[in-house]
């Protein structure tokens, strides 16, 4: 049958084997044509049609609910649930979400993005459907009670949200399934002690492993050894159940079932039909292969992650060859940086690639740490190595970094400790959408005390902000845009400058933009256009949110009398904000503030342009909130 007369799980459950096989097949080439066009998870999504296929062959969406980790796998899904046609406007601007959303279709039981939710989020809805039926709740969800499940990467696994979720789950003893989709990978290889486990459960190896250590130890004892190595031979069976695959998870009150074959339907069909009347947790473990159908995502998994649009014939990129984006430009000058201070330590959370961070990893990889999807540990696991006197630097991206509030405070800035983040995607991030725009970090790191925080206009910029953090004997952190970086068009050479120190880029009576970070150059470009028309505006580039210049600042406020503060963060708690709060307290007369960043909404998907745009926070926008507001009075307090 082909993919469009596919309009919801029903129509799947009516083929046969192999016509599902048919259905994979096509299913791959869909998915394959449209990422290469808007770009997308294709290595993730290539890897769990036959997973997702016999999923919906077996459970009954949406009376069942399938909670997708990360939800980066789940294009499959979307295109059985009734979203074939929509299905082009992927990630676009207005158009179907690439993670699962909870209004876009009843299929979508719960929304992600992040990592690690999958076993918690389906855990309460376990236990909300069946207090539901216990107490006959009334206007629930839940008309008809059904099952439930996690489908959880071995990379999320890494998470220690989903030992949490596991760590509960032994305890509440309910009918939870846990699909636990195996590919090896993270974005990169996986790391860590629980994908070495899982490791050995694949190659058979867990008992070999366990039985030649018990020998060699019985051997080692003097005299004693042969006779025991005799009794533990003739022991071997009993203690073969003791090992069998998965251990660790029964061990936690969970049942394991597997390994199998993921690409297998007929398999995958079965063992969920034997599993799903199971009323105890359990674990499925499903062996699949990253970027399975497509020769390139194959051989390079990590490549074919997420990729933006390329040529499907050679697989090669179709975005610009020869930008250079701030996160090759943070990793290459912390590289540099590195050479010259052994006590330098740089910290990834399963990112290595995004963050810049291979070359890094390549030339000093004693000092690298990946420490999987644990942005909270990475943290402390920071703190704890700024404390004994080294320079951490944890690289995370601005919307994970949240995982990572408490630390931040708990950890590193209450001890005053040392630590360097560099946040990546800060700001707009464009088509991963909500759940995946930077647009907090400003307000959720400005109110903490000790902590430096400040934001780089161009390269050059950001090179001398990671040598200012590295010589700073406190907390600090960067952040930078995703994307291509703006080159020094200002001055060409790296100025050195202190803390709390911003740059006066252009001046003018009439009024100030004091801009932060990637949106000083649109300021510039603004002011240069209303000079045009006869306004004079100052520019300042702030490059620190905290602390602020406040000299100047004050300075720029009593002359002009009118402020624009332009940022690519919440409006509230921001970076004009915090310039609000201090011109407050220093009661200016006659003065007009007005904030210019992103208001009290999530910021939906679409293009970075696109949404700059709609934000007035590109050029243009600057432009005409400047000129709004130059030719409206200074109004008295
Ligand atoms: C909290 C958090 N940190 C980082 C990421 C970025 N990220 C997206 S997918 C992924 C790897 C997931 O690996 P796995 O669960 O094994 O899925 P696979 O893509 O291999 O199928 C990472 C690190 C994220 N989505 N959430």
């Amino acid at each position: 049958m082909p993919v469009e007369n596919i309009k919801s799980p029903a129509d799947v459950k009516s083929l046969s084997p192999a016509e599902l096989k048919d259905l994979a097949e096509e299913l791959r080439e869909i998915i394959i044509e449209r990422v290469s066009i808007n770009g997308g998870h294709l290595a993730s999504n290539l890897g769990t049609v036959e997973l997702t296929l016999a999923l919906h062959y077996v459970f009954n969406s949406p009376v069942d609910k399938i909670v997708w980790d990360v939800g980066h796998q789940s294009y499959t899904h979307k295109l059985i649930t009734g979203r074939y046609e929509k299905f082009e406007t992927i990630r676009k601007y207005k158009g179907i979400s690439g993670f699962p959303k909870i209004d876009e279709s009843v299929h979508d039981a719960f929304g992600t993005g992040h990592s690690s939710t999958s076993i918690s989020a389906a855990l309460g809805i376990i236990e909300a459907r069946d207090l539901i039926k216990k107490f006959k709740i009334q206007n629930s969800k839940f008309k008809i009670p059904g099952k439930v499940l996690a489908v959880i990467g071995d990379g999320a696994m890494t998470s220690g949200l989903a030992f949490e979720g596991l760590n509960h789950a032994g305890q509440l003893k309910k009918d939870l399934i846990v699909v636990l989709n195996d590919n090896e990978m993270s974005i990169s290889k996986n790391v860590g002690a629980l994908a070495a486990y899982l490791n050995r459960i694949l190659t058979g190896d867990l008992y070999q492993r366990f039985k030649k250590q018990t020998r060699a130890f019985l051997e080692g004892i003097p005299k004693l050894g042969t006779p025991v190595t005799k009794i533990a031979q003739k022991a071997e069976e009993t203690l073969k159940g003791l090992f069998l695959p998965g251990i660790l998870f029964e061990e936690l009150g969970i049942n394991y079932v597997g390994p199998i074959d993921g690409h297998d339907i007929k398999l995958l069909i079965e063992t969920f039909g034997n599993i799903k009347n199971s009323t105890e947790p359990t674990l499925v473990h499903v062996i699949t292969k990253k970027g399975k159908g497509y020769e390139f995502s194959e051989k390079n998994p990590c490549i074919f992650h997420g990729v933006g649009p390329f040529e499907i014939e050679t697989g090669s990129s179709l975005s610009d060859a020869a930008a250079v984006s701030y996160s090759a430009i943070f990793g290459r000058a912390l590289t540099e940086l590195a050479a010259e201070d052994e006590r330098l330590i740089a910290i990834s959370a399963a990112m290595r690639e995004g963050t810049g961070l291979e070359c890094f990893e390549k030339r000093f990889p004693d000092r690298f740490y990946d420490v999987g999807i644990a942005e909270p540990h990475a943290v402390t696991f920071a703190a704890g190595i700024a404390a004994q006197g080294l320079r951490p630097v944890v690289a995370i991206y601005s919307t994970f970094l949240q995982r990572g509030y408490d630390e931040i405070i708990h950890d590193v800035c209450l001890q005053k400790l040392p630590v360097v983040f560099a946040i990546d995607r800060a700001g707009i991030v464009g088509e991963d959408g909500p759940t995946h725009q930077g647009v907090f970090d400003i307000s959720y790191l400005r109110h903490i005390p000790n902590l430096t925080v400040m934001a780089p206009k161009d390269d050059l910029e950001l090179k001398a902000m990671l040598e200012l953090a590295l010589k700073h004997n406190g907390p600090s952190a960067i952040r930078y845009p995703r994307g291509k970086v703006q080159p020094s068009g200002i001055s060409g050479q790296l100025s050195a400058f202190d803390i709390g120190k911003a740059e006066i880029l252009k001046e003018g009576f009439d009024l100030t933009l004091i801009a932060i970070g990637n949106v000083v150059y649109p300021a510039l470009g603004a002011a240069e256009r209303l000079e045009k028309e006869g306004i004079k505006a100052s520019v300042i580039n702030a490059r620190f949110i905290k602390p602020l210049d406040k000299e100047l600042i004050l300075k720029m406020a009593s002359k002009t009398k009118r402020i624009i503060t332009i940022e690519e963060n919440m409006i509230a708690g921001g970076f004009g904000s915090a310039v609000l709060e201090y011109l407050n307290s220093m009661d200016i007369p006659e003065i007009k503030i007005k904030i210019l960043g992103i208001p009290d909404e999530f910021v939906e998907q679409g293009s970075q342009a696109i949404l700059r745009k709609k934000y007035g926070i590109d050029e243009e926008g600057i432009y005409q909130a400047c000129k709004a507001f130059f030719s409206t009075p200074a109004t008295v307090r």
